[in-house]
């Protein structure tokens, strides 16, 4: 299924008129207020983030799967799915693979599609966390960590042959992410561990070309449960600076022990220049990978106030490669991913109202009220009209997830697809 232009304007109709007069109102309140609209709108509308593609169908605990029907069944379909992200909400403009699970077979054919769609390549992600088929070597007990060399070496392998898939396709950067740690006290030495993650780590960099950048993602717990190799940013921006300029942190939202300070890590991070990707999720207990926004919108946009002020306050950190890492149990994952798609840009853009200005004055006032006052005055707009204008110019939906129920999406991949697809496993 392909949604045409014609279809979205078509929906639209029906929510102009009330749009118009929301817009209107928030849009003469922030002119009152000295900020330039138009600016904003491009700012929101060049915001795209990338839909790993693992995320369009549905997701598990070790418990079960309860799977959605209609689901995508290859890579074609999966970039088929992010097309009607991209259609619906114009900001959905790139894909995360992850390899080994989504290897193109006709590289030519999947870009074409793609292109077609209007949506990129984004970081591509290795998976040493799982033994591959045929492979010589377990990764039962860590992969660039391993004590024995082999493993390593099969280790560091993949992840260069990940590097050429992903140059094939157009991709700028290599996410690693690694589950190596320990179960229980006594089974690994930390240092040894550590030395060899970094040893493994230069050789993946050696084989990056000049003008990608590597990724490193930290995780404290899971699915080792009493230590964890790159546990911290901290461990994550030392292993960073070991492997050199082009390597970079990468901050998941779910991978924080509970009441982290994630935004005060974000910025540390810009201010050293190295912050280089992020994962989008929220949680309320750990890696829960739920919606984006559903449980602590707040701190969201507290996360984005940090990165505003690093994009505009240091060009020292490149820019970054955003992700969307949620996982959906229970909805529909295409209506679960235009949730999250909303909630990035809804913090996004009231973190685009703070005013910079003013909360430096305040703070140098040491004004605590008035900085706290400025935050949440930003924070407590209903930026909605606004983002619905950058969707609506870039010739999205006014109500990306009504028109994706009211275009009978779902009913229609299923259709297409079968209810239960590959995906299901039933
Ligand atoms: C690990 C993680 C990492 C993986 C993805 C599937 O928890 O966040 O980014 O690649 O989940
Ligand atoms: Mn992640
Ligand atoms: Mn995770």
């Amino acid at each position: 299924m392909k949604i045409e232009q014609q279809h979205i304007e078509g929906v639209n109709k029906s929510y102009l008129k009330s749009h118009q007069e929301n817009y209107d109102f928030l849009a003469n309140n922030l002119t009152q207020k000295g900020i330039n609209i138009s600016n904003l709108l491009g700012k929101l509308k060049a915001f795209q983030v990338a839909i790993p593609s693992w995320a369009l169908g549905a997701g598990g605990t070790r418990f079960g799967r309860f799977s959605y029907y209609g689901e995508p069944s290859s890579l074609e379909q999966k970039i088929q799915d992010i097309g009607i992200l991209h259609a619906l909400t114009q900001t959905a403009g790139a894909v995360s693979l992850h390899i080994p699970w989504d290897i193109p077979e006709d590289y030519a054919a999947v870009k074409e599609l793609a292109e077609g769609l209007n949506i990129k390549f984004d970081a591509v992600n290795s998976n040493t966390f799982q033994d591959q088929k045929d492979a010589k070597e377990t990764y039962k007990y860590g992969s660039l960590s391993n004590t024995n060399e082999a493993v390593r070496q099969q280790a560091i392998q993949h992840n260069l042959d990940v590097i050429n898939i992903g140059n094939q396709l157009g991709s700028k950067s290599l996410t690693v992410w690694l589950a190596d740690g320990s179960c229980f006290p006594g089974q690994n030495n930390f240092q040894t561990a550590l030395q060899n993650t970094e040893n493994s780590l230069k050789e993946i960099y050696k084989g990056l070309p000049s003008d990608w950048s590597m990724l490193i993602e930290y995780k404290p717990y899971e699915p080792n449960f009493y230590s964890t190799v790159i546990q911290d940013w901290g461990t994550s921006f030392m292993l960073a600076n070991a492997c050199g300029e082009k390597a970079y942190s990468l901050v998941d939202l779910g991978h924080h022990l509970p009441n982290s300070n994630i935004e005060q890590i974000v910025s540390i991070l810009m201010l050293k220049g190295k912050l280089g990707g992020f994962h989008f999720n929220d949680s309320k207990y750990g890696d829960d990978d739920l919606t984006v926004g559903s449980i602590k919108p707040y701190a969201l946009f507290l996360i984005f106030n940090e990165l505003v002020y690093g994009m505009q306050n240091n060009p020292q950190n490149p820019d970054l490669a955003w992700m969307i890492d949620a996982s959906h149990n229970v909805k529909d994952p295409l209506e679960d991913l235009i949730q999250s798609l909303e909630a990035i840009q809804e913090a996004y853009a009231k973190a685009l109202l703070v005013n910079q200005t003013e909360l430096k004055e305040a703070q140098l006032n040491n004004d605590v009220v008035k900085c706290q006052e400025i935050l949440q005055d930003a924070y407590r707009t209903d930026v909605r009209p606004l983002l619905a204008q950058a969707r609506l110019e870039s010739g999205g939906a006014l109500s990306p997830i009504n028109s994706y129920r009211r275009l009978n999406v779902r009913e229609t991949l299923i259709e297409e697809r079968g209810k239960y697809t590959v995906a299901t496993g039933l």
